[in-house]
């Protein structure tokens, strides 16, 4: 008698506990790349030259192993397979990015590539007789270079040439492609570019040209949403948003906090209070910050260029959910020299472990934490995680990125069902190893290894490819382990 009784409460915390670990009825889970990352066949036909292409090929110290992306994954003719691997881990949808200059050769809307056109349909359409939902990227860092002899994203008219981009981009896909990201993770090229001068096309502006960037990117990506409104919404139906990358700042201690949040203000803020927040316009912190700086190096005004009042209504509310780019955390801690600016130095937990990309420690609450930041600055909305994953070096036992999925999945699921946060989809970064920009190939963050020594560029499953497909069918994390 006992002992039922105890087999049956062993039964029923076992099934609370799986419970835990199951995600909502119809949570999508896809996995995605990037257009340069992938493609390769970087003159393929008539595409034209993108700055990343210029960049790898001028200044090639620039990338570990003097690597680049002319072939990378060679996606441009082995799409095919990648649909299959989409395909054998059962995924919902896939997020690929379209190369702007292989669409359209001069980067403007003049001329349409017919062979381009063919590459997106045929992935479209091979993606969608499999069941597979395409989630679209408009713009993930390959600016035509055409476009970059013209400023690039410093020339405010980049807002209409993205605009006339983006209006042949939905004119063609739209009927097919419900998901949309306008720009992925502006603060990754804007200040990665403008600000330290390691991404493509590497000119370095720290003080000016950030914020112009910033500002163009933000009213680009309020163009493309307003012609999708305009033109495409009553007849799609589709969604769309930009992708942050979001890079979760704890205070080091309680004394740090706030200075912490104006590091997360001007980290985050910065490319999301314009679109997310009631008010609109740039976070009030960053506007003093940026005022600062600039009285003290002399300039006649703030380099942050000011929005009119049009813009602010232009940018405001541009969004049909939250797309989450998030991998990792940073301490924060206060820098009391008196100097203007920012006085923060960010640091490493000792217990984060790291990774193979020197940027990345693993702190698996940062996620959550992130996301109800987000919640608490910008109200309730419906959040995808549009990338999340593990950096490694080569090898098929990759039982650490396994390790990873769990403890960030596990997050998300305490925030789904603790705090109801409104979280309806993850995707994993990424469907295969591929050029990680300027780590080359040494840092792999694909769920397919690949042979980049092979002509065929095999791909292979890895032991993390067998693990999301089983957490797919399942629709849950209780066959691996408990909370
Ligand atoms: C993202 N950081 O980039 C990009 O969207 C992907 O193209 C890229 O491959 C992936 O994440 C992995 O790096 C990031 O310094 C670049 O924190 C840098 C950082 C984060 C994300």
């Amino acid at each position: 008698m006992f002992s039922t009784k105890l087999v049956l409460f062993s039964l029923l915390v076992a099934a609370v506990a799986c419970e835990e670990l199951d995600f909502p009825p119809g949570f999508q889970f896809g996995a995605a790349s990037a257009a340069y990352q992938v493609e390769g066949g970087w003159n393929a036909s008539d595409k034209a030259e993108n700055i990343w292409d210029r960049f790898v090929h001028d200044k090639p110290h620039f990338v570990a192993d003097l690597a680049n992306g002319d072939v990378a994954c060679d996606s441009y003719h082995l799409w095919r397979r990648d649909i299959e691997m989409a395909a054998e881990l059962g995924l919902h949808f896939y997020r690929f990015s379209i190369a702007w200059s292989r669409l359209l050769p001069n980067g403007f809307a003049d001329k349409i590539s017919e062979d381009g056109l063919n590459y997106y349909n045929n992935v479209i359409d091979g993606l969608l007789e499999k069941g597979i939902q395409p989630m679209v990227t408009l713009y993930h860092w390959d600016l035509p270079q055409s476009l970059q002899d013209l400023g690039g994203w410093t020339n405010p008219l980049i807002v209409d040439w993205f605009g006339d981009y983006a209006r042949v981009v939905f004119s063609h896909f739209a009927d097919r492609v419900k998901i949309w990201i306008t720009i992925n993770e502006p603060l990754s090229f804007c200040d990665g570019t403008y600000s330290y001068g390691t991404n493509a096309p590497g000119i370095y502006d720290p003080e000016v040209g950030t914020y112009l960037c910033n500002k163009n990117v933000l009213l680009a990506h309020a163009k493309a949403y307003r012609i999708y409104d305009k033109e495409f919404r009553e007849m799609y139906q589709g969604e769309l948003t930009l992708a942050n990358h979001l890079m979760w700042y704890e205070p080091f201690t309680p004394e740090d906090e706030e200075l912490t949040e104006t590091a997360r203000q001007y980290m985050v803020g910065r490319y999301s209070h314009a679109v997310y927040s009631k008010e609109g316009g740039w976070p009030p912190a960053v506007e003093q910050v940026v005022a600062e700086l600039s009285k003290a190096k002399g300039y006649s005004e703030s380099t942050l260029p000011a929005f009119t009042d049009e813009e602010i209504e232009f940018i405001r509310g541009t969004f049909d959910y939250y797309a989450v780019n998030h991998y990792t955390s940073q301490l924060t801690r206060t820098v009391d020299d008196g100097s203007p600016g920012l006085n923060v130095e960010y640091e490493i937990h000792p217990d984060w472990k790291p990774t193979q990309s020197s940027w990345f420690y693993v702190y698996p609450e940062g996620i959550r934490k992130q996301i109800l930041w987000l919640r608490e600055r910008y109200g309730d909305m419906k959040f995808i995680i549009t990338e999340n994953g593990y950096s490694s070096s080569i090898g098929l036992q990759d039982t650490e990125r396994i390790e990873y999925y769990k403890e960030y999945l596990k997050q998300l699921l305490l925030g789904i069902k603790e705090d109801g946060l409104n979280i309806t989809g993850y995707t994993a970064w990424t469907l295969m190893d591929n050029f990680e920009w300027t780590d080359g190939y040494n840092s792999r963050f694909g769920l397919y290894e690949v042979d980049f020594s092979s002509p065929e560029r095999t791909r292979t499953p890895k032991a993390s490819a067998e693990f999301y497909k089983n957490l797919i069918r399942h629709n849950s994390l209780s066959i691996y382990d408990e909370l």
